[in-house]
């Protein structure tokens, strides 16, 4: 997640990040991949999975993450900026070859054809869905996604208008809130998440903690419902907390990851759902600024005027749960089992309104 806050979706270069909450083209692009240079990237677990069977050279200055790594490879314990310089001083100069003319040249312009066709597709990606997202239809919800983009034009466009302010920094979540964020929300901020803990009801504390250390910039909490649930208490402390935050609640009444995880088994939605109070006026309460939007027009101009305003706000933001998060590259036992479990959640519907 902290690597989606460096570069910009709108590098030339850029195929997509990386991981099932990422894009299909990274995930096709590491497919074909044989070495993989890997900068400061957790690779355990199945946070950052590497399909295919590239040899990867992953650089670390935490020693406990080189140990961590099971993929096929080798572990180079440093800074990135010090051992990218020792790597590059080894490097050959590059020679140009003429596609066809010596032998492997042919298989360079493909791989190079290759990748050009991936960074293309990644480009298409990126603008069917500016332009899907630009206004869900009237009535509907607020797809988590639009959310996410808005975000990313609202904190594009800070200091556009009056005074400047400095690079926001922006806590994530854990639940389906990280994946619309890591997927739709790149470039130009500060992520801090909670790494390979995933603990829920990290980011609104965590962005209490940070706001004293970052003055003159935004600091915002990004949180779905389940995670302000279990951290609410913590509004009434930033009331009299010494910097403004704004936390942005994903509100889809759902702990929609669980959701999920239990469809693509093929398992009915099953206990997930959540009765959730007014966060607003909760937080109006405890003595912050509270602000419900259930509008797509209303969330532009209420994500301006909570980052414009110099005290804490809440922006309490009625989502849509049926926005479905597709991993990159879903597998066949993944849409199989989400295809029945559609299935079984429509005849339980059709029992219930015969009974009713
Ligand atoms: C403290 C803690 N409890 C439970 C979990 C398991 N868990 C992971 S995501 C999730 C649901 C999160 O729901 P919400 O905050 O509403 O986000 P959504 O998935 O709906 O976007 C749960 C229960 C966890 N990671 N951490
Ligand atoms: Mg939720």
């Amino acid at each position: 997640m902290p690597g989606r806050g460096v570069l910009s979706d709108d590098h030339p270069h850029l195929v997509g990040a990386a991981g099932s909450s990422g894009h299909r083209s990274a995930h096709r692009t590491l497919e074909r991949c044989d070495t993989l240079l890997a900068l400061g990237v957790s690779t355990r677990g199945g946070a950052f999975d590497i399909p295919g069977g590239a040899f990867l050279i992953q650089v670390d200055r935490d020693p406990l993450q080189l140990c961590r790594r099971t993929h096929r490879g080798v572990g180079l314990y440093g800074t990135v900026a010090e051992t990218l310089d020792e790597l590059l001083a080894r490097l050959a100069p590059p020679t140009v070859v003429s596609p066809g003319r010596s032998r492997g040249g042919g298989r360079e312009a493909s791989r190079r054809r290759f990748l050009r066709a991936r960074q293309a597709s990644f480009g298409r990606w990126r603008r069917r869905t500016r332009r899907t997202g630009r206004v869900p239809r009237a009535g509907r919800p607020i797809p988590p996604s639009f959310l996410c983009r808005t975000l990313r034009e609202v904190l594009a466009g800070l200091g556009d208008e009056g005074e400047a302010m400095g690079r926001p920094v922006v806590t994530v979540d854990v639940g389906l809130t990280t994946l619309w964020v890591y997927r739709y929300l790149p470039g130009q901020v500060d992520f801090v998440w909670t790494s390979s803990f995933a603990a829920m009801g990290f980011a609104m504390p965590a962005a209490l903690a940070i706001a004293p250390l970052a003055p003159g910039r935004p600091v915002l909490a990004l949180v779905g419902d389940g995670g302000i649930g279990i951290t609410m208490a913590e509004l009434a402390a930033a009331a009299h907390a010494p910097a403004p935050v704004v936390v942005v609640v994903f509100n889809n009444g759902k702990l929609a990851a669980i959701k999920y995880e239990q469809e693509v088994m093929g398992w009915p939605e099953h206990e997930s759902e959540l009765c959730n109070g007014d966060f607003a006026s909760y937080a109006r309460a405890c003595g912050v600024n509270g602000v419900r939007v259930t509008n797509p027009e209303q969330l532009a101009p209420a994500l301006r005027a909570a980052l414009a305003g110099r005290t804490t706000c809440l922006l309490d933001v009625v989502c849509d749960p049926h926005e479905t998060p597709w991993p990159a590259r879903p597998s066949p036992r993944q849409a199989a089992g989400f295809l029945l479990a559609r299935v079984r959640e429509a005849r339980a519907s059709i029992r219930h309104w015969r009974r009713a």
